[in-house]
């Protein structure tokens, strides 16, 4: 068990998703499971994600941001760290990029996932535009944590299928912080067909490391917000980059794991629920 200390406190600035596991359904349970106080800042209300399932409602909270942001300012609150995800327009990344000018403090954590892109291709309801945008908001993080090819994306590069050389990932990693960040996880690293994982860059140590686990078939929607809610999880916890992200990759794995043995739809998500517990043990909180 760990000593009593101040509990920690995100806003989590995501889109709800209904039904799918992904943004804020999995974000709320993961960080509250690992003992952290999570408030929601909803930029939108779909029945479904956009991930292969048509039909999907989608109920955009533009307007509400500002007046959350207003709200949250006059109340005097702190939080220990900022996490977006999923936004649904050019506006929206300015208003976050207001929240983050709000809310920054001189030491909690930016911490921006740039949904938006997968697999080489955009996702269907963004422009290659936006990647821009995109950009600019990831200039006012701590911490990004993009895969293969948002950072593409991000960086104005064509997209390039793995596997990779460790010299192509380490300069994406050093290309990314150009930015102006500080720290860089990069997922849906490969050099074979046996592994996948996640790339760290830690600009002020100059550390790079790799953490890998066995390869799973199949693409698990709604994964990236599995692990990035692990990986913040394991730093408000207090390890270290290289350490959270080991346990982020386990949790990601484990969970990707448990649902390709269930033989899942899967667009439904992955079945993070039940590999609570070992990362409760794997942050050491029981
Ligand atoms: O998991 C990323 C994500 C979040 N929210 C919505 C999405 C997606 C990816 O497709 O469609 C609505």
């Amino acid at each position: 068990m760990k000593k009593m200390t101040r509990q920690k406190r995100v806003a989590a600035i995501h889109d709800i998703s209904g039904f799918g596991k992904c943004s804020l359904t999995v974000a709320l349970p993961i960080l509250s499971s690992a003992g952290i106080e999570t408030s929601a800042l909803p930029t939108a209300v779909l029945s479904t994600h956009t991930g292969g399932i048509s039909g999907f409602t989608y109920r955009d909270l533009t307007e509400d941001i500002r007046p959350f942001t207003r709200h949250w300012h006059s109340l005097g609150l702190h939080f220990d760290a900022v996490y977006s995800g999923f936004l649904g327009s050019f506006e929206q990344l300015e208003l976050v990029s207001e929240f983050f000018d709000t809310f920054k403090t001189k030491d909690n954590l930016i911490f921006v996932d740039p949904v938006m892109a997968d697999n080489g291709e955009m996702y269907k309801i963004f422009t290659p535009e936006f990647a821009k945008g995109m950009a600019n908001l990831c200039r006012k993080a701590d911490i990004i944590v993009p895969n293969i090819t948002e950072a593409a994306f991000l960086l104005g590069k064509t997209f390039q299928e793995g596997p990779y050389t460790k010299n192509y990932i380490e300069k994406m990693l050093m290309d990314l912080t150009t930015l102006g960040v500080e720290k860089v996880v990069l997922t849906g690293v490969f050099f074979d067909d046996k592994e996948l994982g996640a790339a760290t860059y830690d600009k002020n140590t100059g550390a790079i490391d790799y953490i890998l686990a066995s390869r799973i078939p199949g693409y698990y929607h709604g994964t990236g917000d599995v692990f990035g809610s692990a990986l913040l999880a394991g730093l408000l916890n207090g390890f270290n980059l290289k350490e959270a992200t080991r346990i982020a990759v386990r949790f990601t794995t484990e969970s990707i794991s448990r649902t390709y043995r269930a033989k899942t739809d899967i667009r439904f998500g992955v079945d993070f629920e039940r590999s609570i517990p070992e990362f409760l043990k794997d942050l050491k909180l029981v």
